[in-house]
């Protein structure tokens, strides 16, 4: 989740402090015309829809993708949840509501869990591509359990950190919150204790590389990068490392993991899988 947009610019350059934009917060970047970004969104939801999908998982980069570190593509994740939605009229019809963790605005190192709308995804996007995890049918009914009771609140910790490692439960961003979610579907606890031992165990994060004198400044110019929960390294949850986790587990098809392109998408081609995955497996 943009969890790694405003840290790129500052891993990249980080000769100045970044302007914090459209990372894992609600403020709209509108990047592309409001008509083109709803045409998205509801091409992602027409896409979602014809797969089945009750329950998908869905990340938009809020940053160029120059400015984020190493392999990482994007910065915010939320869940898609297939729902009868109001209309105008006073009606319902079925549509997507997605659920996100977002830090606030002030400050910036606390967050909150929102339920917004697919064209307030998209507004915050800035490449015109998303990428997609649609867990199998089983998982889908799971994860749909953990939304839908009282442990989809008790799984969010507030204490907010971009970087925040997976495997610790003193921080949390919007990836880890949604591989927390995924985790206790797995395993059917709300225990945060646990699911951390769990993801230590189970789950290979993707690696960040900053070197000590980013690693000392970056948390100066942005405040949402603490470092108390990390080791040896950077290590943070991310839509490849996700992506790799459910393959592993069998938790989505391998063709049930793949991005969608906006009709103006800048996106360059290259295959998402494989980077990250790869340099993950090296350690
Ligand atoms: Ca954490």
């Amino acid at each position: 989740m943009r969890i790694v947009l405003v840290c790129l610019a500052l891993i990249g350059g980080l000769a100045l402090p970044a302007p914090v934009l459209a990372d894992s917060n609600s403020e709209p970047v509108d990047a592309f015309s409001l008509r083109e970004m709803a045409d998205f969104s509801k091409q992602i939801e027409q896409e979602l829809a014809s797969r089945g999908a009750y329950v998908a998982m869905v990340f938009r980069t809020g940053r160029d993708r120059s400015e984020l570190p190493g392999d990482i593509r994007y910065t915010h994740g939320a869940f898609w949840v297939y729902a009868p939605v109001p209309t105008l009229g006073g009606g319902t019809q079925y549509g997507y509501a997605v659920y996100n963790l977002y830090h606030e605005i002030d400050p910036v190192t606390l967050s909150g869990l929102y339920q917004d709308w697919p064209l307030d995804f998209t507004r915050g996007d800035t490449v015109g591509q998303v990428g997609v995890i649609i867990p199998n049918r089983e998982m889908q009914s799971r994860i749909l359990d953990v939304i839908a009771s009282p442990y989809f609140e008790a799984l969010h910790n507030p204490d907010y950190s971009l970087l925040s490692n997976p495997a610790d439960a003193r921080f949390q961003n919007c990836t880890e919150f949604m591989l927390d979610v995924v985790s206790s579907a797995i395993w059917q606890t709300a225990s945060r204790e646990q699911i951390k031992v769990n993801i230590e165990a189970y789950f290979r994060p993707t690696r960040v590389q900053l070197n000590v004198f980013q690693r000392f400044l970056a948390p100066l110019a942005d405040a949402r990068l603490r470092f108390d929960d990390q080791r040896e390294g950077i290590r943070t949850a991310t839509f490849a490392s996700l992506a790799d986790f459910m393959l592993a587990f069998d938790l989505a098809d391998e063709d049930q993991i793949f991005e969608i392109d906006a009709p103006y998408s800048r996106a360059e081609d290259i295959v998402y899988l494989g980077g990250e995955a790869a340099a993950t497996a090296a350690d």
